[in-house]
């Protein structure tokens, strides 16, 4: 069968909510995937972040193998033998002390939002129904109908309705208009560190500390959403850690299991998290012994093999490099550690173009927000294979 029978099935059977670039993938390993064809491809998107440990990372899936034919699902009505352990080295990876599991991005910015509004009332002394959830233009945190309702992007709204009611958006970027948006009923600031789905937007220097010395101020919980940008992503563990800040809540997931599996948490301390009582929040598959393993062997791997180290050099390398390119269509170049944009200007005819040539040359990647483009390989990245790739990128940017 070739690339175009593949994509005859699925556009016939499946629910067209995507546009992918059109390469079939059918096996990977480290920083590199091959298509249904045998040729070979440069993963620089890194499943949005979620393979940070490489593809098929031999010791993740040993992990996975081996508690499969242990066991594999439980729920959360019996204990399992992986989970306390996960508990525990999350709390010594991150100095959370508590956490919950649960599986997708998504579910776990839910599991945030409704700790913040019980911390709110039960803590706090919010009047019933009034708590006040603030979040940042251009923020992307999931799909499902209270995380679209604080998104300003109508696509992501349009024909979902009616909205989950409580949430106030502010620009991102700006500290007085948190200050100013913040009432005696707000419970929390949700915001990403540094928005990835927005464009790879790093907010300037200092807004992190800010907005998190007003949210002290004002009792409000600071919650970082690092789903994207955390686990070595920007060349520190977590992005928020550029700012000498600890949130109270941090939100994890994609890399936290290197892609093999859905895996996500809420860290927390004890005063946040504690509010949830039996009964109050879960999920069938949130915590279990599968999952969980791999998420286990999913950080070792990331500290033993020094990928957020990694991440912080070769991304300051990749990103110096890419600067050198004498690109008319290149209007500036951004990010943190292997976390990188590139915007184009307004008359480069959008970034797909770029990325479809791009893909034809061995390099993947996907555009975001039309004109720019994301460059997040897995984070065992080589120098030599960033050099390999800069110099598709360096040709790639000099089309006309
Ligand atoms: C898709 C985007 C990236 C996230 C942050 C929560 C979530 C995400 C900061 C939800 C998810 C995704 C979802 C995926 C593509 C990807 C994405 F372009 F859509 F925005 F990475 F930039 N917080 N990001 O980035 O996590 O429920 O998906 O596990 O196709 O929707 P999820």
């Amino acid at each position: 069968m070739k690339t175009e029978d593949f994509i005859q099935i699925e556009e016939k059977y499946g629910a067209h909510n995507y546009h992918p670039l059109n390469v079939v993938i059918n096996k990977a390993e480290g920083v590199w995937v091959y298509d249904v064809e045998g040729k070979k491809y440069l993963d620089c998107l890194a499943a949005y972040s979620a393979v940070n440990q490489g593809h098929c990372h031999p010791r993740i899936i040993n992990a996975l193998k081996e508690q499969a034919e242990k066991v594999t699902l439980t729920s959360r009505a019996f204990r399992n033998d992986q989970l306390p352990f996960l508990y525990k080295e999350l709390a010594e990876l991150t100095g959370y002390p508590m956490s919950l599991p649960m599986n997708s991005g998504a579910e776990a910015v839910e599991t945030a939002l409704k700790a913040a509004r019980k911390w709110g009332y039960k803590v706090k002394g919010v009047e019933e129904n009034k708590a006040e959830i603030i979040a940042c233009t251009n923020n992307f945190a999931g799909r499902t109908i209270s995380i679209v309702s604080f998104s300003i992007e109508e696509q992501y709204r349009d024909g979902f309705g009616p909205f989950t009611p409580g949430f106030k958006i502010i620009p991102y970027g700006d500290a007085e208009a948190l200050e100013a948006a913040i009432t005696k009923n707000t419970v929390a600031f949700i915001v990403e560190p540094i928005q990835g789905e927005g464009g790879v937007i790093v907010p300037p220097d200092g807004y992190l500390k800010k907005t998190f010395d007003i949210c002290k101020k004002n009792n409000v919980l600071f919650v970082a959403d690092e789903i994207q940008s955390g686990l070595g992503r920007s060349g520190k563990l977590f992005a928020y850690m550029y700012e000498n800040i600890r949130p109270d809540v941090v939100i994890i997931g994609k890399a936290l299991s290197g892609g093999c599996y859905p895996v996500s948490a809420v860290l927390a301390d004890k005063e946040v998290l504690g509010v949830f009582n039996p009964g109050d929040h879960g999920s069938t598959f949130g915590g279990n012994p599968l999952g969980v393993a791999v998420a286990r062997e999913s950080l070792k791997v990331l500290v033993e093999e020094k990928l957020v180290e990694n991440s912080y050099e070769l991304g300051n390398y990749f990103r110096e490099k890419l600067k050198s390119i004498p690109s008319k269509h290149v209007k500036e170049i951004r990010g943190k550690g292997l976390f990188i944009g590139v915007e184009l200007h307004p008359e480069a005819g959008g970034a797909r173009r770029f990325c479809e040539a791009l893909m034809n040359r061995g390099v993947l990647c996907k555009e975001t927000h039309s004109h720019v483009i994301r460059f997040a390989p897995p984070l065992v990245i080589t120098k030599e294979e960033i050099d390999w790739a800069f110099s598709q990128i360096n040709d790639v940017l000099l089309m006309a």
